[in-house]
């Protein structure tokens, strides 16, 4: 009996945020397999514990409520597992933090593979891919995180987020790591620092053994590492 139920694709990308913050607050949980994602997802919005359109679906069983929508679930859990600091603007600031690294994730895969990556298309996206970066970091810089993690003595949301996005791209992609080292180099030793914590050492060895070399898969992963000779 676990304490929730994901869905999501046996792959490190979004759903990655959500089992990160699981593993971390120490919670326990189940996965459905790709057929029974497709299978909730296709059907009728009625038979959906929560209306969704895409995964990462979450369900706490012990409150016996759903949520789709990967911000929505992590400012629940960060509510929940006590992962958010006190003040509403700080509270608001790791709902924004996590809601931009969720748009990386839809910049890295042109929303989902609309496109494929092509050279000068990717040529001409770096730029804004270290943006983002240099974004984080002006956060970091501002907030003083040397050290410590972002808001106080211990991780919260935006620590675990920020760790996650540019933990799993920089592994999968050293190209995409050594980027965000000269561009960011806070945000690469706060990576380091909360990517190094047990339970998330553990997720990521668990990912690396469960899906490979894995990042978002489909064919849009296939033209990422062929534009970044891989
Ligand atoms: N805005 C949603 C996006 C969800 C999403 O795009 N999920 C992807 C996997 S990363 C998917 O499989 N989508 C299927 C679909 O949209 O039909 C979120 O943040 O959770």
């Amino acid at each position: 009996m676990t304490d929730y139920e994901l869905y999501y694709w046996p792959i490190p990308f979004r759903g990655q945020f959500v089992r990160a913050v699981l593993a971390h607050a120490g919670k326990s949980w189940s996965e459905h397999d790709g057929g029974a994602i497709a299978k909730l997802k296709d059907g009728p919005p009625a038979h959906m514990p929560v209306p969704f359109m895409g995964p990462p679906l979450l369900i706490d069983k012990a409150a016996d409520v759903a949520l789709s929508q990967t911000p929505a679930i992590l400012i629940y859990l960060g509510e929940t597992l006590r992962l958010l600091p006190a003040d509403p603007f700080s509270r608001a600031l790791s709902l924004k933090m996590a809601a931009d690294a969720n748009d990386v994730l839809d910049d890295i895969t042109l929303d989902g593979g609309r496109l494929m990556w092509t050279k000068p298309r990717w040529k001409a996206y770096v730029p804004r891919l270290a943006k983002w970066m240099s974004l984080f970091e002006e956060t970091l810089r501002r907030r003083g995180v040397e050290a410590g993690f972002l808001f106080g003595a211990t991780p919260g949301i935006a620590d675990i987020v920020t760790a996650t996005l540019w933990s799993t791209m920089g592994d999968r992609f050293p190209a995409l790591q050594a980027l965000l080292d000269e561009t960011a180099p806070l945000t690469a030793a706060l990576t380091r620092r909360v990517a190094a914590l047990p339970a998330l050492a553990k997720l990521a060895a668990k990912a690396r053994h469960d899906y490979g070399e894995a990042y978002c898969g489909g064919q849009i992963e296939a033209s990422l590492r062929k534009v970044l000779g891989m």
